[in-house]
């Protein structure tokens, strides 16, 4: 077993092998198996590209087998930074294949996280694309490699320069003997409590359980044509069904590299696509654009929404406005994930969040007291399951107080359950700023901010937006000259921090209001932001 893994006591891991959740198999088999059934059925369209599953089986096992030559090994991680592209599926089922681990580095993330991941990993190599949305990744990869000790490679889709080309990664097709199946494979980012992400491993066994019966939830099926919008490294478009789910029914996914609708309305037109995943911020862009789109967007069959709560008010306009069937999806990283079902009625669709997608996913509501909430009470959603992590990866301190004794952990979000099992998400007890579905961890920002010169005081808040749901505002004490928005967001990139992180707004105010302890009070500080919004 990987060392700074934490696996499933031995009774429940029984159980869910005996309740058949846990099948034995690798999520490179997995594919395999489909290949072997359907090898001619179309697997993945990335532009004008295109790969049978048979070409993408054997893609995925030459590129392992060619990782191998390269001196990569079962066990070690891999940091992989990659935009949505066909690179990234057989990229991701090589390293699956060889029992290489995977760490899923957002596209967003930049050399401060990074560093961490590489640092926390001991990643061996770096995945990277040469550009991805007029960004050029290969000086974010040449100062990694220079400030992150373990790496050993820098593997490059595109223009490689001094570095390997991912292209020339392969070997004759002679796969060395893969991982188990309890092994873990891959590295999931958590959407951040405090601090820098942490990393959650999965497991084939759980992470196959977790697609598959993701996709017979979302009703996917060989005739299913997914359109992966979301950045693919996140688990929603990887495995909610997302790529895996539809990869595993021997259905087609079709690669978007953008989220804009200019990028995925001409696709789902073109491709005939039948489902996709969204957070509630890009369902606003789209509900939007298909006002003015001639795109034909009639295959539109299925819109998952989840990341971040999805408004009543946006949710009733989805089936008008697109023509397609809606389903609430609340997940995470660390595993629980909760759907509304396609044969709920109309009122649990339109305002819940879904609910577990396992029989035995066990879930409670837990109030401040540590006792169980009464049916109807909001309280913290606690859960352990067959798909749920039993630790983060190399976190003994964190995992000491993110689990409960019995095992349950501590998700931070506040939740209401109706009779039906249906989750309605109410808030979090964790400081973390839902912008758009990525996740600011606000302790982590507020840290950059104060080492801005002039800055003495800062308090980073989530303001309400009518597009992104929360947007964050910097608030500042500083002595002498205040910096303008330019200067702070120069110094925060500066500082490596990633895109979603820098304040949408920064405030310079004369105190921040304090509680009786002390501690900044941000309830106060978000009313005297609002009176003062409100005056203008
Ligand atoms: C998904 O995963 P993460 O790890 O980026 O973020 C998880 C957190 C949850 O703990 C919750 O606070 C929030 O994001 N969240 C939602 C939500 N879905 C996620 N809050 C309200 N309503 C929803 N529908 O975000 C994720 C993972 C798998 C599938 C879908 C989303």
């Amino acid at each position: 077993m990987m060392e700074g893994f934490t696996g499933w006591p031995e009774t429940r891991a029984r159980t869910y092998r005996e309740r058949g959740y846990w099948k034995g198999r690798t999520l490179g088999s997995a594919l395999h198996e489909t290949a072997l059934t359907t090898p001619d059925a179309v697997a993945l369209v990335d532009g004008g590209r295109r790969w049978s599953y048979a070409d993408l089986d054997l893609a995925a096992d030459r590129q392992a087998a060619g990782l191998y030559r390269l001196g990569l090994r079962a066990g070690d991680r891999v940091l992989v930074q990659m935009p949505n592209s066909a690179e990234f599926v057989v990229l991701s089922f090589a390293l699956f294949r060889l029992g290489a681990v995977p760490v899923m580095a957002l596209p967003a993330h930049r050399e401060a996280d990074l560093r961490h991941l590489a640092d926390l990993s001991e990643a061996v190599a770096f995945a990277v694309a040469d550009t991805h949305a007029g960004f050029d990744y290969l000086p974010l990869a040449r100062t990694l490699l220079d400030r992150a000790p373990s790496l050993e490679h820098v593997l490059v889709h595109g223009d490689a320069a001094e570095f390997t080309d991912l292209a020339e990664v392969y070997a004759d097709r002679e796969p060395p003997a893969g991982p188990a199946a309890s092994d873990v494979a891959l590295l999931l980012l958590s959407g951040g409590t405090t601090g820098a992400p942490k990393l959650i491993p999965r497991t084939h066994d759980d992470y196959l359980y977790n697609a598959t019966a993701s996709a017979r939830v979302a009703g996917v099926d060989a005739h299913t044509r997914y359109l992966a919008v979301l950045p693919v490294a996140h688990n929603f478009p990887l495995a909610c069904p997302g790529i895996l789910g539809t990869l595993f029914s021997g259905g087609t996914v079709v690669l978007c590299p953008h989220p804009s609708p200019d990028a995925a309305f001409p696709l789902i037109a073109a491709e005939r696509v039948t489902s996709t995943a969204l957070v509630p911020s890009l369902v606003l862009l789209w509900l939007e654009a298909v006002e003015w789109s001639d795109d034909d967007l009639s295959s539109l069959d299925l819109l998952q929404v989840g990341g971040a709560k999805l408004k009543s008010e946006v949710a009733v306009r989805v089936a008008p406005a697109l023509g397609c069937r809606l389903q609430q999806v609340f997940g995470m990283a660390e595993g629980l994930v909760n759907y509304t079902r396609l044969d709920d009625p109309e009122d649990l669709v339109l305002h819940t969040q879904g609910r577990p997608l396992s029989p035995d996913d066990e879930v409670r509501v837990v109030g401040p007291d540590g006792a169980e909430a009464a049916a109807g009470e909001i309280g913290e959603l606690q859960v352990r399951g067959p798909y749920t992590l039993c630790g983060y990866y190399r976190a003994e301190e964190h995992n000491a107080t993110a689990f409960t004794e019995d095992g349950f952990f501590r998700s931070g979000d506040l939740v209401r359950r109706l009779p039906s099992g249906h989750l309605v998400v109410e808030g979090r007890t964790k400081e973390v700023i839902n912008r758009a579905g990525e996740k600011i961890p606000v302790e982590e920002v507020e840290n950059d901010l104060l080492s801005l010169p002039a800055v003495s005081d800062v308090a980073l808040l989530p303001l309400p937006d009518a597009s992104l749901g929360e947007r964050s505002c910097a608030c500042l004490i500083v002595q002498g000259e205040p910096p303008t928005y330019a200067e702070v967001s120069a110094h925060l990139r500066g500082r490596g921090l990633a895109r979603f992180k820098i304040p949408d707004e920064v405030r310079v105010l004369r105190a921040l209001p304090r509680t009786p302890l002390g501690k900044v009070d941000k309830n106060a500080l978000l009313r005297q932001l609002s009176a003062h919004e409100q005056a203008l």
